[in-house]
């Protein structure tokens, strides 16, 4: 049974975007509930109780509460499977943990090094800005293996899924760092900024006003 009330918090230019575009494709009614970001995370200490590192997305339901992008796509492919999410055929089941596992587990963090240099190497401002210069050399070996594997196709998996909210989210980020996007990953971006759900995602994104507290 789908709970009647759920709530997703995010932060403004977070991955949780991918997350806001997948309530808006599935239907969904849903409170958006708008997080600052800060050095320590998002939100204060009683999202914590939520996110123990108050990391976005977390969806929360009337009975759960769901943290990870990943989980958060899963629960809303199984309550909506008439919005086809996530595959149900066994190979297209792995496909998606595939790639679910690959840009939550490798391409994610390697932005992280970019964002937030002080937390991997201190306040040492010459480490900062080594990291900040040789991990874009790597991000983009990295976008380039993804734009390969797009090259023969429009959407991450054979039809358009909830893996192409995520991607979106890292193509996204890339742009802002202005990096060169590789062409098929430059295409995806322009197909999954146009799709409905992810319009209505961005404005709410843009227009949520910020929460008080958590
Ligand atoms: N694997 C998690 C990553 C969550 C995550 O790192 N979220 C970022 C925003 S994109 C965050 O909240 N960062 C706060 C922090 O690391 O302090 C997911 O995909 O949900």
């Amino acid at each position: 049974m789908v709970d009647a009330e759920s709530t997703l918090y995010f932060a403004q230019g977070s991955c949780a975007l991918a997350s806001l575009a997948a309530l808006e494709e599935v239907g969904r009614p849903f409170k958006a509930t708008r997080l600052e970001m800060g050095p320590n995370g998002a939100g204060g200490d009683d999202f914590a109780h939520l996110s123990p590192l108050q990391q976005v997305p977390v969806l929360r339901t009337g009975t759960r509460v769901v943290r990870e992008t990943g989980a958060i796509l899963a629960l809303l492919a199984r309550e909506h499977p008439q919005a086809r999410l996530l595959p149900v055929d066994p190979e297209g089941h792995v496909a998606a943990m595939q790639w679910l596992g690959f840009l939550g587990g490798t391409v994610h963090p390697v932005f992280r090094l970019l964002w937030r240099p002080s937390r991997w190497v201190g306040d040492d401002e010459a480490a900062q800005a080594a990291l900040r210069a040789h991990t874009p050399r790597y991000l983009m070996r990295v976008l380039t293996a993804v734009a390969t594997q797009l090259q023969h196709r429009d959407w991450v998996l054979a039809e358009r899924s909830g893996l192409d909210f995520y991607l979106h989210v890292f193509t996204r980020w890339s742009l802002g760092a202005k990096l060169p996007l590789p062409e098929h990953l430059m295409k995806h971006h322009g197909r999954v900024a146009a799709l409905p759900a992810m319009q209505r995602a961005v404005e709410r994104e843009r227009s949520e006003p910020a929460a008080h507290s958590l």
